[in-house]
């Protein structure tokens, strides 16, 4: 995870089709094609940021959650005073596909200017086989306008109001209805669940993933985000392809992470540091154990509305204790595993698109270390300059 190349005075070659054909010394370059376009650079430049967790496709921002976290008040009181996710549910069911499209559009040009090229987005504030279609298919509208977008299922987020006397009848709902016609579609890539105490358990959790897989999608699992009831170990046994937050993973979740073959640890302190929780994902044991380690931002109205990848580096480093190299992996290399897209994204190296970053820093070091500031000064997608 510490593995990072640094190339001084380096110059990157771009084919015709946005590829990156080779990375070595700019006037070694420069000398063997002549001929080549020459956009110069200063600063650093690096893989554009992959965000690999995100709940992008949403209405109004949940002001009013945050003043009461301010109070002391805890979020199940908050869910039980109509704020919540199931507010945000509220909000995007009332809002029409194209007004949705609008605001996601915006959003996500944002997070191109902050460096972000690649954004994981998640459905999960429709919950109706109506209004989750309605998210994903505005994730598939936008394609790759601002980032490119990589869409996943997350109709487990919470159970809606209409089925809070049944939640095993919504599961049956997800199962039944809702992943064959996101599956028909072609809607998704991945599909998640908030497995959590007090949401969805681990066996309904594993009974939407399961599903899931035999239609055809990758996995991903909000796992021991709050309280914690084992998602970690579920990842793991699932083969899924990341198991994200764990600020609340036990031991054994640790162990399981560590041998994983193929499960990313996505960590999200932006989260913590909103709701204003003490406790940390254990980012140093999962490392020094041989786990893969991502950071993203979870940008969403609710628990995290930040947006900016250096900044959860930045956290990354001074909260989670992980070192500035593994801090710019984790935002690179190791988010586009978290997202299936290790072979095309997250590297300046030769094969990869020209998804890049050009940052008014003078060394790479001060990625993950300004914050409140955009140090981002130009972002291309594929060779192209992004306005
Ligand atoms: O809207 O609160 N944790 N999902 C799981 C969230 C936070 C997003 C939200
Ligand atoms: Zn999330």
């Amino acid at each position: 995870m510490a593995d990072l190349d640094v190339v001084t005075r380096g110059g990157v070659l771009i084919d015709d089709e946005g590829r990156i054909a080779e990375v070595a010394d700019a006037d070694k370059l420069r000398k063997e094609h002549p001929d080549a376009r020459i956009e110069e650079v200063s600063g650093v430049l690096f893989p554009g940021f992959v965000d690999s967790h995100t709940h992008g496709v949403f209405g109004p921002p949940r002001t009013a959650d945050q003043a009461r976290r301010a109070k002391g008040i805890e979020y199940k009181t908050i869910a039980e005073q109509g704020g919540g996710i199931l507010s945000s549910v509220r909000d995007v069911r009332a809002l029409s596909e194209e007004d949705l499209l609008a605001l996601t559009r915006s959003r996500m040009k944002r997070l191109l200017g902050l460096g972000t090229t690649t954004v994981e987005v998640k459905s999960g504030y429709g919950l109706s086989l109506e209004d989750e279609i309605k998210q994903l298919r505005v994730i598939r509208k936008l394609g790759d306008q601002g980032p490119t977008l990589v869409p996943t299922f997350l109709g487990a987020h919470e159970v809606p109001a209409e089925h809070r006397d049944d939640p095993e009848a919504y599961v049956d709902l997800v199962v039944n209805e809702m992943l064959p016609a996101v599956v028909q579609e072609k809607l998704a890539v991945f599909c998640d669940v908030f497995c959590e105490p007090g949401v969805f358990t681990p066996k309904q959790s594993e009974r939407v993933l399961s599903e899931a897989r035999k239609l055809g999608l990758d996995l991903k699992i909000h796992a021991d985000e709050l309280d914690g009831s084992g998602g970690a170990e579920l990842a793991v046994s699932l083969n899924a392809r990341s198991a994200d937050h764990l600020a609340a993973i036990s031991d054994k979740g640790v162990g399981a992470l560590a041998r994983a073959p193929r499960t990313v640890a996505v960590l999200l302190p932006g989260t913590q540091l909103f709701l204003g929780r003490t406790n940390r994902a254990p980012a140093r044991s999962l490392i020094d154990e041989g786990a893969s380690v991502a950071l993203a931002t979870d940008f969403n109205p609710g628990s995290s509305p930040g947006m900016s990848l250096p900044l959860m580096a930045m956290l990354g480093v001074s909260q989670l204790k992980m070192a500035p190299e593994e801090a710019v992996i984790a935002v690179t290399v190791n988010a586009a595993a978290a997202i299936g897209v290790a072979d095309r994204v997250g590297q300046l190296a030769p094969g990869f698109d020209a998804d890049m970053v050009e940052a008014d820093i003078g060394d790479w070091r001060e990625m993950p270390y300004w914050y409140g500031a955009n140090m981002v000064r130009r972002v291309w997608k594929r060779g192209a300059p992004c306005p």
